[in-house]
């Protein structure tokens, strides 16, 4: 009872707002942020409802990541760090649109009731709450907070300011019994980082690669973030730009760099030739590119390229981890080592990734099915083309290389399988186990190219891009396409497909796919081909399909 007269109370005091639908997409709630108050209350109960249930820390972030600096949204992060359970979606959706205080008390009553969740006696509940750097995210977390304790026995813990793979790796470690504070994330990224130049081979040692990165901060929390941990780098000197002076994500950014393909602001020709990444405003996706001379123009090295050159080295270290003498003596471990990738990954990542001996999966677009296939396997590496990825290690091939690590101290520490145990063992706590992360994964990176001695040409030369082209359609009703297929096949409206099908027939290489998009009122259109002019025109006409 007391329960109820506190919910209808708090919640009468964020009333929805009239006429807008709400639905947790492909990454939460997002929309103008003036529209979203009533969306984060209630996802603020919705969070410590997850958070009793599970007997775990829940973490909640207010972010709209790339978008514009006017949007905002929120989204939850599971026990794991991970993304919240699908299983939980089709609720979160009903409480955002639930028209007033005694839908929305009747909707947890059932939901309570059928996740079998007791709120009396409950055990104490505990959300972690985060926000980027938008204005809006102030009194958004405010709501937030009033959500959480609205539900008798549950706290918010205010993390502040953070990027959103910080909140999602606090989350984790403080479910592992590991302090959730971010001088600890700090320190596990800097000591696994060290880690690995420690142990860079001596052929490759330094002279071949610049220590000088450029990072385009987009103007948002990961400029901040970096700036406070290149001061304990050691080595490599990181020039931090749009960290927070300008309008977040304007010209800015790793969207921003991916799907223009020029400079963002702050940048020009004076940096020609330089190793140079960008964040997005939340920083969790991370592209790389140098600048060509005498033009706004770039070398794009996207998350494809990221994931080709992670593939590249672990498989390397697997390889030398597991000695022929090994699998005589039963002593390999035969991992799995598996790439996950969308339909937006550029068609020629996808067959460097295959000859290289790789298991390479698609899945539709969104971190939570990649995410989700990646930890099927021992090793699962997955990146979507726009740089949000991360590498999964299972907990059975880390304890196993635990082992192994120790037998390989003591019987032939230094040697070359030695110190590929403790690469991989480095990489699995420099790389963020939670959600893909801009900063680790920066890290990683910059580590990978020393130990291989390579410019970002080098890398970048891997494979070649083939042209693509994205566009973006307004339709009345999005959700009146339907695919399957991993998004490559359109089943709904009938008949779409085909005409798509002989379309592309009429380019060599050509490649394309329609899919709604979840975060956006539009329908996207991405298209491959063999020559820039082909990808657009394959583009152009398949958007007059959809229009
Ligand atoms: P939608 O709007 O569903 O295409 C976009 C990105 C996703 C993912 C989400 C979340 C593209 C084509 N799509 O999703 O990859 O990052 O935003 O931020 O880049
Ligand atoms: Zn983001």
């Amino acid at each position: 009872e007391q329960q109820r007269s506190i919910l209808i109370q708090s919640a009468s005091r964020f009333p929805p707002p009239p006429g807008v639908k709400f639905s947790y997409g492909t990454a939460g709630f997002r929309a103008d942020a003036s529209l979203l108050e009533s969306t984060v209350f209630r996802v603020g109960i919705l969070a410590a409802l997850r958070s009793i249930q599970t007997g775990s820390v829940i973490g909640l972030m207010i972010t709209a990541s790339h978008n514009k600096v006017s949007d905002n949204g929120v989204k939850v992060a599971d026990p794991s760090g991970g993304m919240l359970t699908q299983s939980w979606e089709p609720f979160a959706d009903a409480l955002a649109n639930a028209p007033d205080s005694h839908s929305l008390l009747q909707l947890l009553d059932d939901f309570v009731k059928k996740e079998k969740i007791t709120l009396e006696g409950a055990p104490a509940a505990e959300v972690l709450l985060g926000r980027d750097t938008r204005p809006s995210g102030m009194s958004l977390l405010d709501a937030a907070k009033q959500g959480i304790t609205a539900i008798m026995g549950a706290s918010a813990r205010v993390m502040g300011v953070v990027t959103t793979p910080q909140l999602h790796w606090m989350v984790r470690a403080k479910n592992k019994g590991v302090e959730a504070s971010e001088n600890n994330y700090f320190d596990q990224l800097l000591a696994s980082f060290r880690y690995l130049l420690d142990y860079i081979p001596q052929r490759n040692s330094r002279n071949n690669v610049t220590d000088k990165l450029i990072v385009d901060g987009s103007d948002g929390v990961g400029g901040e973030k970096l700036e406070k941990l290149k001061t304990r780098l050691g080595y490599l000197t990181i020039d931090v730009r749009n960290y927070g002076d300008g309008v977040l994500n304007e010209g800015v950014g790793a969207d921003y760099v991916q799907k223009e393909k020029v400079v963002p602001r702050s940048f020009g020709p004076a940096d020609a030739g330089i190793r140079c990444a960008s964040l997005d405003g939340d920083a969790d996706r991370l592209v790389y590119f140098s600048v060509l001379s005498n033009s706004n123009k770039i070398d794009l090295v996207d998350g494809d390229k990221i994931l080709s050159l992670f593939a590249l080295f672990l498989k390397e270290q697997l390889g030398i981890l597991n000695g022929p003498e090994d699998a005589k003596a039963n002593k390999s471990y035969q991992a799995s080592l598996g790439v996950v990738q969308t339909a937006y990954a550029n068609g020629a990542s996808t067959d460097y990734l295959k000859q290289l001996g790789l298991e390479v999966v698609l899945t539709p677009t969104g971190v939570k099915y990649l995410h989700e296939k990646a930890a099927e396997y021992d090793i699962g590496i997955y990146f979507e083309a726009n740089g949000h990825g991360t590498i999964l290690f299972s907990d059975a091939f880390l304890s196993w290389l635990e082992t192994r690590n120790n037998e390989l101290a003591s019987t032939s520490k230094g040697s070359d399988q030695h110190k590929a145990a403790l690469r991989l063992l480095a990489v699995s706590k420099l790389i963020n186990q939670a959600v893909g992360d801009a900063l680790s994964g920066l890290l990683l990176v910059e580590a990978i190219l020393q130990h291989m001695g390579w410019s970002i040409h080098k890398w970048n030369e891997l494979y070649q891009d083939l042209p693509s082209r994205q566009l973006k359609v307004k339709v009345v009703d999005r959700t009146a396409i339907i695919t399957i297929n991993a998004e490559t096949t359109v089943v709904r409206p009938v008949g779409i497909q085909e005409a798509i099908d002989t379309e592309t027939a009429k380019y060599p290489q050509g490649r394309c796919f329609i899919r709604p998009s979840g975060t956006e009122d539009v329908v996207r259109v991405y298209a491959e081909a063999s020559t820039q002019e082909a990808a657009d025109n394959l583009a152009r006409s398949v958007m007059r399909l959809v229009d």
